[in-house]
């Protein structure tokens, strides 16, 4: 089933259970939209879609000329851009009614307040989030985020090129030197160094001319993600870890939306009891993503709560549950022990559970992550990083010192406060953006994902487009 199709599905069903709370059903809603004859009545609009470059971005711009604010003139072009792209009737109308709906609720009226979340929802529903269009928006955005450390970086690697012109010991002693003002770590920078000496060696590199290619390369190497088997028996348990503030409950959000997206049916669970407001925030961003929510009162034991959303998620066949959990220090060893127990509720209810337990870490902090690191993943079995607040102003090399010390992936970046702003991480990408090189032209390192329902049909236009 495609997406929309999908979409639709979900919002269909009527959640139960007492704990468990559905999104707002749209379907029955109607969408105030011009009506636009099928296959496209503004034959002008049609041709100018046809002659620009096949583009997400550049086909939006088309369709939003003229368009200022939320409404109906809003509808009728993003049904026309849908048609054109022989998305499926039914389908278009859900995919509009369902962003008129988002639009409504998040009460955004103009374009720009909207334009760049509609892009997002596009590039997922019509899998195209790893076109070059969408990878060059991320990677503004992180090069922006890293901009503090690249000019610390480049600055100091261009002096020490200029000043070493042999790649001997002093070169390296330097280098390590540099690597460690770039927040990466004493025993990260070491052994970054001795990486880089048995690169060099290996190409035949013995001129500081040549290094700084090897460097991008052993830095991209680094985030290398390992392949891995990621058909599961659903639900998919996803269970969030990290200490205080750093965007656990933000990056549920975020994850639940890109998940909503992709047609999947999800649920979010609040083990983070500490305090109500938590639940609450938690519970606001189920409602926005049209997720449905498990909670009990504050103060419930967090394990108990992960054990009956576990239920809850089997009963409603959900295709992921997230379980998020309060902030806690590394240090505290009780509180580390509950998450244990989270871990070991989830996997008694569901064998496998939780497939991914999730730690968040906030780029802009330092050294700390590494001990943040080791302790989480003692006490929860950490699979995978997210790095949040790339925006910020992220320190650089604290993730290359993680990925490097731990051997775990980093599967998102995040990189600001809306749900739109969580990317797949990539780390050539990160390697490119560290060193101040141009996007463009950076290899891919994650599979494609998502459903192909729509993305046929972008091919079919984009190859009529190129005849
Ligand atoms: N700029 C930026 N802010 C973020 C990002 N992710 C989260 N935040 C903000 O960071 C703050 C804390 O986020 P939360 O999601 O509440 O963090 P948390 O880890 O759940 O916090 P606790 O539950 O209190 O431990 C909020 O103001 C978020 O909006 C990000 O990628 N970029
Ligand atoms: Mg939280």
């Amino acid at each position: 089933m495609g997406f929309l199709s999908a979409i639709k599905c979900i919002f269909g069903g009527t959640p139960s259970g007492d704990a468990v709370h559905g999104p707002e059903a749209v379907a029955d809603k109607t969408l105030a939209a011009d009506d636009v004859p099928a296959g496209g009545g503004d034959a002008d609009l049609l041709l100018r879609l046809r002659e620009a470059a096949p583009r997400l971005s550049v086909w939006l711009g088309i369709v939003l000329e003229g368009v200022e604010t939320a409404g109906s003139l809003l509808n009728t072009r993003l049904l026309f851009l849908l048609r054109a792209l022989d998305v499926p009737e039914d389908e278009a109308r859900t995919f509009a009614l369902d962003f008129d709906d988002w639009l409504r609720r998040m009460d955004y009226r103009l374009v720009e307040e909207f334009c760049s979340e509609l892009q997002y929802r596009l590039a997922l529903a019509l899998d195209l989030e790893d076109e070059d269009d969408e990878r060059n928006r991320l990677f503004v955005k992180i090069s922006e985020g890293l901009a503090r450390t690249r000019e610390h970086l480049t600055r100091r690697l261009d002096t020490l090129f200029a000043s070493h012109g042999e790649l001997d010991d002093e070169f390296w002693k330097n280098m390590g030197e540099l690597f460690i003002m770039a927040d990466m770590g004493y025993e990260t920078s070491l052994a970054l160094v001795e990486r880089l000496k048995n690169s060099a060696r290996r190409k035949g590199v013995t001129k500081t001319a040549g290094i700084r290619d090897v460097l991008r390369r052993e830095i991209e190497d680094v985030f290398a993600a390992p392949c891995r088997i990621s058909a599961v028996n659903p639900p998919e348990v996803l269970l969030m870890v990290g200490v205080n503030g750093v965007g656990k409950t933000t990056t549920i959000g975020k994850l639940a939306h890109r998940a909503r997206m992709q047609g999947k049916k999800v649920m979010i669970a609040a083990a983070d009891t500490f305090r109500a407001a938590a639940i609450e925030q938690l519970q606001v961003w189920a409602e926005r993503t049209g997720s449905l929510f498990y909670a009990k009162p504050a103060g419930t034991e967090p394990a108990a709560v992960a054990y009956g959303a576990m239920e809850a998620a089997v009963k409603e066949g959900v295709d992921m549950l997230f379980v998020d959990t309060a902030g806690r220090l590394q240090t505290k060893t009780n509180l580390m022990e509950e998450l244990t127990k989270i871990r070991q509720v989830l996997g008694k209810k569901h064998p496998g559970a939780p497939q991914r337990t999730i730690l968040v870490i906030d780029a802009t902090t330092g050294q700390n992550a590494l001990s943040q690191t080791k302790f989480f993943k003692e006490a929860a079995g950490v699979d995978e990083l997210i790095l949040t607040k790339i925006d910020g102003t992220a320190k650089g090399g604290i993730a290359v010192a993680v990925a490097l010390e731990h051997g775990l992936p980093i599967s998102f970046a995040g990189l600001g406060e809306n749900s739109e702003d969580l990317r797949p991480f990539s780390g050539a990408e990160y390697a490119a953006a560290l060193f101040g090189e141009s996007g463009g032209g950076v290899k891919q390192q994650r599979p494609k994902a998502g459903n192909g329902h729509m993305s046929v049909k972008v091919l079919l236009l984009v190859v009529f487009l190129s005849l």
